[in-house]
């Protein structure tokens, strides 16, 4: 069987994006592959139809749509659900249309799936270039490694793919003018780009397609320029760095950094530039990531940790640099006067509601470490979703809705861990409560004055205190309460996602009711420790937490305050939760008055 196809024949293909206000990925991996295949001469620009990214009505969108050819669809776990009813519709209009899927999101093996995908005809499994080069170009499909493709017969799964041997044959889908006419200019269109590819470890709960636990190749240098240098030119304001590792080579990454810092001088852009840092990290890496910082064009330095965990670290083979190197480069950054974003997933096997809470509290002991919390996803590749780990762990899971944030039309659905053999289910849900109220206290910094006092008297134990905090939030009657009764309705559909990364609650606990959180800091300090210190708490929250109608620099009592670089702020909750990730909670500067 092979894809014959005519000059005037249309393709087009999709990578519809996650969608955060007006903010958008441009579809990076799909240009990718059409570039290649553009420089192979298998396809020609006046071919491409439609490079679709942005997620919109889906009969609007068929209607963008004229006899295709070929309509191939980039499947993450944030768009599975409407590149499937959008895939039938095409399929259901235009029958001799061939559907290709490509991405993470496509099972390399799965019967089941297979048999529901009727409307599909070919699967891409792992990197995209060369195969769908020689899918346009007519290669008999059962010659095709990594792939899966549907004939009278059924479903066929050829031999697994290899790795792109030489990336320096990728041309770059920015420099070769493939987005030139598909950029919707309604949107902040945020630029992805890779400096290499691939990634040493193999954590299992990840799915990278078959580029982990390989050889990390990296793309031609003079490419990353001149991508860079289109992300200037263009206006683009945010980079995401799609490495596993940055920093893992110390010249080259040096070299990439000096690029942006050159670029955002010449034209103001890229502004930010956001990558995975090197797990193994070190001085060296945090000190591209400080040359990122002094610039400004990093928002955060994040260390994905996941857990600190020994058993879960096994369990999941994940190795994580060693914890005293982490107190150096923790401690180095504070030097530096940056703060560091903490990653750890919840539920991961091997994780107990105790064994959780000591490490979350370990970390809460730095000053400069904010911790960010994600559930744990069953990817349909990863080795955690395959059946014998499942069973190993004693892995209970269900399916959610996903981003029900986001306000998708199609309501996108993700399978997620919802208990294990060392964490039941009452557990995990007694976990994410407690981290709830920790988040609140620490990552959004509502705990920073209290604490601060409490250490001036060596009363202070942080998980002591997260535990009193926590008892406090359950008790108490006030707007905390209030607020954790609220979201935690959340938990009845297991939507743990929205659960700790929403803070539309911080709008009324930093801003429009703060008076009733004031009082609730007085009596949990009273309650817990002692009135002298309780009023006192109460105002220096006052005083040093943002207040959207103050205006900053702000002075009481002599005491200077300010919150530089807070900028113009739409949402307020949105706002909060982004700088204190990316400042750290003591995101006030105070300065005495003599
Ligand atoms: C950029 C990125 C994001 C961006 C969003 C980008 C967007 N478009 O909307 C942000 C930072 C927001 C993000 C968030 C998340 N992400 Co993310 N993200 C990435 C990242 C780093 C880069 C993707 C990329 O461009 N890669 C480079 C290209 C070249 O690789 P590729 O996309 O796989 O494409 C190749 C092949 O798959 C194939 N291919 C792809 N499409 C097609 C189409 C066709 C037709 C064909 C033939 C081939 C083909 O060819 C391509 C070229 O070789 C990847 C990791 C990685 N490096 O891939 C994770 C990744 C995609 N993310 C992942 C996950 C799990 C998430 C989160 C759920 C994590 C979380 N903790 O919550 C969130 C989702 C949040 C949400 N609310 O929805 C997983 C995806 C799992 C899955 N099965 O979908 C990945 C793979 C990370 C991982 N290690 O597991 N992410
Ligand atoms: S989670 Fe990160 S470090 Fe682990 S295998 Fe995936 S890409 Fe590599």
């Amino acid at each position: 069987m092979i894809i014959n196809l005519s000059p005037d024949d249309k393709i087009y293909l999709t990578q519809f994006s996650i969608q955060i206000g007006k903010i958008v990925w441009l579809p990076y991996s799909a240009a990718c592959i059409w570039a290649y295949a553009e420089s192979q001469n298998s396809v020609s620009r006046s071919q491409l139809g439609g490079l679709f990214y942005v997620k919109q009505n889906i009969e609007t969108l068929v209607e963008q749509i004229h006899s295709p050819a070929i309509v191939g669809f980039s499947h993450y776990i944030w768009n599975e659900q409407y590149n499937d009813q959008l895939a039938l519709q095409i399929k259901t209009l235009y029958p001799n249309c061939v559907i290709i899927y490509g991405g993470p999101q496509v099972p390399d093996h799965n019967s089941k799936w297979y048999a529901d995908h009727y409307w599909v005809d070919i699967c891409v499994h792992q990197e995209g270039e060369l195969v769908f080069n020689d899918i346009c170009s007519g290669k008999r499909l059962n010659d095709i490694p990594g792939i899966s493709y549907k004939d009278e017969l059924g479903w066929h799964h050829n031999t697994p793919g290899q790795r792109i041997k030489d990336l320096d044959q990728l041309p770059s889908p920015y420099t070769t003018g493939v987005f030139d006419n598909f950029i919707n200019k309604d949107y902040l269109n945020n630029a992805i780009m890779e400096t290499d590819r691939g990634c040493p470890y193999q954590c299992t709960f990840c799915d990278w397609g078959g580029t982990t636990f390989s050889k990390v190749k990296r793309l031609n240098l003079e490419r990353v320029y001149e991508e860079i240098e289109w992300a200037g030119k263009n206006q683009i304001e945010f980079i995401n760095n799609a490495n596993a590792n940055f920093g893992i080579f110390k010249e080259r990454d040096n070299l990439i950094v000096d690029k942006l810092i050159e670029t955002n001088k010449k034209y103001g852009y890229p502004k930010t530039f956001e990558t995975s840092w090197a797990k193994n990290s070190n001085k060296t890496v945090l000190s591209i990531a400080r040359r990122l910082q002094q610039s400004g064009l990093l928002r955060k330095f994040g260390i994905s940790m996941q857990s600190l965990n020994t058993d879960v670290l096994k369990n999941i083979k994940r190795s994580n640099m060693d914890i005293n190197n982490f107190d150096l480069v923790v401690k180095q950054a504070e030097e530096y006067n940056m703060s560091v974003m903490v990653e750890l997933i919840v539920g991961l096997p091997g994780e107990t509601l105790e064994s959780w809470k000591e490490n979350f509290c370990y970390l809460m002991q730095y000053n400069n470490i904010s911790v960010d919390t994600y559930p744990c996803w069953m990817l349909h590749n990863s080795e955690l979703s395959q059946t014998d780990t499942v069973e190993k762990f004693g892995i209970t899971y269900q399916q959610v809705p996903f981003n029900t944030r986001m306000g998708d039309q199609i309501q996108e659905q993700a399978w997620q861990i919802v208990g294990t053999n060392s964490l039941s289910e009452y557990d995990l849900l007694e976990l994410w409560k407690w981290t709830w109220c920790a988040m609140l206290g620490h990552t959004l910094g509502i705990t920073h004055e209290i604490i601060k006092l409490l250490a001036t008297k060596q009363n202070y134990h942080a998980k002591t205190f997260y535990d009193q905090w926590h008892e406090f939030i359950i008790d108490s009657t006030g707007i905390l309460n209030e607020k954790y009764q609220q979201w935690s309705t959340k938990l009845l559909e297991y939507d743990f996602q929205s659960y700790v990364l929403d803070y539309d609650y911080m709008q009324d606990i930093g801003y429009k009711k703060r008076q009733e959180t004031i009082n609730d800091i007085k009596q949990f300090v009273e309650r817990y420790y002692d009135k002298n210190l309780a009023k006192k708490s109460a105002e220096n929250f006052d005083l040093f937490y943002f207040h959207p109608e103050r205006n900053y620099p702000y002075t009481k009592n002599n005491l200077t305050v300010d919150h530089p670089g807070m900028g113009s702020i739409d949402e307020y909750h949105v706002y909060v939760g982004l700088h204190r990730k990316s400042k750290g909670w003591q995101c006030s500067v105070l300065t005495e008055n003599h």
